[in-house]
């Protein structure tokens, strides 16, 4: 419909003319999808059909599932991690820790690039925070139902944007990981666990300072590898990192150095049984969130460079996605 240049003008609401002209008004304004003022692109309705047909996922923000984890790594080479140790060790805190130093920017050679699962990475934040209402300082216990699911992280090294470089952390709920020494069919299970390339492996500082507990601490950190260097198809491709967490139980204890030669006695231990059977094995000392101390930024940063100094799994598919793999769950390899 054509509209009128004079304001007071009804012709485009009523079609009647304010000044009653019968031919064309002088004042008419042409009706633009009329006039060819706007040219339409004709659409080929193959390239409709096809555009409308074309899923896109969007992400809800929360860990991703095997299915999304296995999507994700058949697009892209993917550096997979996965995070083992008892409850309460500071894993989550340790990995809240990692979200919170890509959000202030204080990581010194990488910068963040994207995730798919920030609403994780708040929810591991969320009880630290003043907001949040808590008393002190926690974090909400990592559920058994959450064992295979996982963090994504994209980040590039500084000064390089289009270097990008994918991360899949899993973190096993504390609670399952007797399970996971004891049982070498529930270790074969975790698919987080057959896939990684980098295992973190977190000895509880807590426990190390006591006398009723660091022997477990100690055994149970042989006995899961001992597990992991069963189940794990490729062990000699594993890069281990054995996390003393918590360190400040350690670094503010009174009988301190004690407990610096009991670590350093278990690091011999380990090395001595497994130095080669893994890629490598090398020892951490992290407080993500001590008591009257400051963060280990600059160590939890090594640990997190050491992740991106090996070679991501080439995911360069030769044959079309698995959609439903039973053995192989990146998709692209066995069924
Ligand atoms: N003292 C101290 N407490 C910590 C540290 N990291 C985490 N925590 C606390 O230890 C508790 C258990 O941590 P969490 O990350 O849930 O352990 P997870 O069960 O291994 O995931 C929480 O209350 C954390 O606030 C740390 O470096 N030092
Ligand atoms: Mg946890």
């Amino acid at each position: 419909m054509p509209t009128c240049s004079q304001p007071k003008c009804g012709v485009a609401v009523t079609g009647a003319c304010l000044e009653g002209h019968e031919q064309p008004c002088p004042h008419l304004v042409p009706d633009r999808a009329t006039s060819g003022a706007v040219p339409f692109e004709p659409i080929d309705a193959a390239t409709a059909l096809a555009g409308a047909l074309r899923p896109y996922r969007f992400h809800s923000g929360e860990k991703l599932t095997v299915s999304e984890a296995s999507r994700v790594m058949n697009e892209r080479a993917v550096r997979m991690v996965f995070c083992v140790g008892a409850q309460r060790a500071g894993k989550t805190t340790f990995l809240a820790r990692l979200g919170e130093v890509f959000r202030k920017g204080l990581f010194r050679k990488v910068r963040f690039a994207g995730s798919k699962t920030l609403c994780a990475f708040e929810r591991a934040t969320w009880l630290a925070t003043i907001p949040s209402g808590a008393v002190r300082p926690d974090t909400t216990r990592t559920q058994r139902r959450e064992n295979d699911t996982f963090l994504h992280l994209r980040v590039h090294p500084e000064g390089e944007p289009w270097c990008h470089s994918d991360l899949l952390i899993s973190d096993l709920a504390g609670e399952t990981f007797p399970e996971a020494v004891a049982s070498r069919e529930f270790c074969a299970a975790q698919r987080a666990l057959v896939r990684a390339d980098h295992l973190v492996l977190f000895l509880d500082c807590d426990s190390l300072v006591g006398n009723a507990k660091r022997h477990s601490e100690f055994d149970n950190a042989l006995g899961f590898l001992r597990q992991v260097s069963v189940v794990k198809h490729n062990p000699e491709a594993l890069h281990v990192h054995v996390v003393y967490s918590r360190w400040d139980y350690v670094a503010r204890h009174p009988q301190r150095q004690t407990h610096e030669d009991f670590c350093k006695l278990v690091e011999g231990r380990l090395t001595e049984r497994y130095r080669n059977s893994f890629a490598s094995l090398k020892f951490w000392r992290i407080a993500a969130r001590p008591v009257e101390l400051q963060p280990t930024d600059a160590e939890i940063q090594d640990l997190f460079s050491a992740w991106l100094e090996t070679s991501p799994i080439s995911c360069e598919p030769t044959i079309n996605r698995i959609t439903h793999p039973a053995r192989d769950f990146s998709a692209f390899g066995e069924i």
